[in-house]
């Protein structure tokens, strides 16, 4: 059996799931976001990880497919939080490059929004340096769309890949998402990068928010640094959504 026979399957039969992993605002504690992590649950491998079969998506171009499942999916779980009556928090959505080169994105995330019932500033959507960074005529009009539409869009893993500072003050762009391995690795050099995306972001009317938080030193780091949000082990691995109750008490 190959992967990709398996991975059509498993769209067919509802093998993919969604877990969440909360974002919690560092100075009120409040969960202000949940990011969408892509979970296949194969009857026989079990679990296969996002970075072994999103690249394989990517080349078959099963990704469209996929992607567009998690987006809706994604959008109808918040929808659906919302009407139990929990606080109000984004999904965040992760994308693929092919996914956000698509000419009728825009549209397609705006179809999403209006069959889910989900208004659009609950949706951000994490795109990463690599994606954006470019003079591409499209990608411009792509994220003035989503902006138009009330979409946030964050740039995922920053500080890993190749970003235009001259792009990145000009692309409307919501929140800089500070790759784990500048939280991870206990270096002075990174507290001064970790120090300086914190104060660029600001500077550019951006959020932050630090990922892969595990330790309380860290979490004490980014408060001193007025770092806005925080994502990691530290607070919460990623969930399937029923066990996400707990974070918000029932109301009854
Ligand atoms: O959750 P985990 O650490 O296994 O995720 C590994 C990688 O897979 C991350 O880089 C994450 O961005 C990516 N990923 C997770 N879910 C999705 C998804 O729905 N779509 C895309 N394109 N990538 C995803
Ligand atoms: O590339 P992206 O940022 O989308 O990937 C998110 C991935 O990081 C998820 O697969 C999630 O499981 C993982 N992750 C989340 N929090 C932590 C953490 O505190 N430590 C580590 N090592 N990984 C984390
Ligand atoms: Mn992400
Ligand atoms: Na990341």
């Amino acid at each position: 059996l190959t992967m990709e026979t398996e991975l059509r399957k498993a769209l067919k039969e509802d093998q993919l799931e969604l877990h969440y992993q909360p974002q919690k605002n560092i100075e009120t504690g409040q969960i202000v976001g949940l990011e969408a992590l892509l979970r296949w649950k194969h009857p026989e491998w079990g679990y296969v990880p996002p970075a072994t079969f999103i690249p394989l998506a990517e080349k078959t171009g099963l990704i469209f497919e996929i992607g567009e499942w998690v987006l809706k999916q994604a959008c109808l779980q918040n929808k659906t939080w919302q009407a139990q009556g929990y606080p109000p928090f984004v999904v965040g959505v992760n994308l693929s490059a092919k996914q956000f080169y698509q000419k009728d994105l825009v549209d397609k995330v705006e179809n999403i929004l209006k069959e889910s019932g989900l208004n659009a500033n609950y949706l951000e959507l994490e795109i990463t340096e690599s994606m954006a960074m470019s003079n591409e005529e499209d990608i411009f009009r792509t994220l003035e769309g989503l902006r138009a539409l009330g979409v946030h869009v964050s740039i995922d893993d920053f500080g890993t890949g190749y970003s235009s500072l001259k792009y990145l003050s000009q692309f409307p762009i919501s929140k800089l998402k500070i790759d784990r391995i500048f939280i991870h690795e206990n270096r002075k050099q990174n507290e001064a990068i970790v120090k300086s995306i914190i104060h660029m972001s600001h500077s550019l009317n951006m959020k932050v928010i630090a990922e892969g938080v595990e330790t309380e030193e860290q979490l004490e780091f980014l408060k001193t640094e007025q770092c806005d949000e925080m994502q990691g082990y530290y607070f919460s691995k990623p969930l399937p959504p029923h066990q996400l109750d707990r974070f918000f008490p029932k109301i009854v």
